[in-house]
């Protein structure tokens, strides 16, 4: 089936980016920018067509696409995202979809960023984060209850996002870091823990037969190959500057 995935050109601000769980360190937006064409190209060679939005110099955090809509097969949801200076990234994310499904809203006073959000089938798994409430997790089984999805909450403390802490490779498993998920919720997952000294590589993003993961992180993606699947490295450092990971900087769904 052919996929399509909405990515967002790097801000002129990248640099004053939100952070939550890391110190700000210099970032090199021009470095930032390359590493994000290398990962665009990753997309295109796993078979995705690519539809690209501009930037904004007013919007650090744009290039997050991942945060402004979670999208199923029947439905695109725009989230409202929990850092009330990242809302202004919703309307051209909502053009960009909107040519592909029906549009639902989180609204006031859900707050919801799609880093949270991890499907796999027909299970939805919400991390009640400090970006994402419980209101919004509500709001989100009462849209996509009647398409036959159920919502599964699960509390998050220790990273930004329910995906910085695990991410499906397909529906059946699932790459964790125990340390930061209770693994208990996954129970009926195959689990590929991450290499503990690797804390931030279970955020990988898989398309079609192929698993994109963080040159940095080569522990884990040897564990990855292990179990089975090819992998695709790209560069990503400057973006987990930035707090991103590979997950956020696309939403992919298929066509
Ligand atoms: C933020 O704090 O909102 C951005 N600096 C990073 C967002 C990363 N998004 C994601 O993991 N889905």
């Amino acid at each position: 089936m052919p996929k399509t995935a909405i990515v967002r050109e790097i801000s002129d601000s990248f640099d004053r980016c939100q952070l939550t769980h890391r110190s700000r360190v210099p970032i090199n937006v021009d470095r930032a920018r390359r590493q994000h064409m290398g990962y665009v190209r990753a997309l295109r060679d796993s078979g995705c067509d690519i539809v690209t939005t501009p930037q904004d110099p007013t919007m650090p955090d744009c290039v997050f696409v991942e945060d402004i809509a979670v999208v199923v097969r029947e439905i695109a949801v725009i989230t409202r995202p929990g850092a009330e200076a990242r809302r202004s990234e919703a309307s051209a994310v909502q053009r960009a979809v909107s040519a592909f499904r029906d549009i639902a809203q989180i609204e006031n006073r859900g707050t919801l960023d799609g880093g949270d959000v991890l499907i796999a089938g027909k299970q939805v798994f919400v991390g009640l984060s400090s970006r994402t409430n419980r209101e919004a997790g509500a709001q989100l089984a009462d849209i996509l209850g009647p398409f036959g999805y159920s919502v599964t909450p699960v509390p998050i403390s220790r990273c930004l996002h329910l995906k910085s802490a695990v991410t499906t490779i397909n529906d059946a498993t699932v790459v964790i870091n125990p340390e930061w998920v209770d693994r208990g919720i996954f129970h009926r997952f195959e689990q590929i823990a991450v290499d503990p000294g690797e804390p931030d590589a279970a955020n990988v993003l898989a398309i079609g037969n192929s698993v994109l993961t963080s040159v940095q992180y080569a522990r884990t993606r040897e564990l990855i190959e292990t179990a089975g699947f090819a992998t695709i490295s790209v560069e990503s450092s400057e973006i987990a500057r930035a707090e991103g990971g590979l997950t956020c900087c696309s939403v992919v769904f298929e066509a």
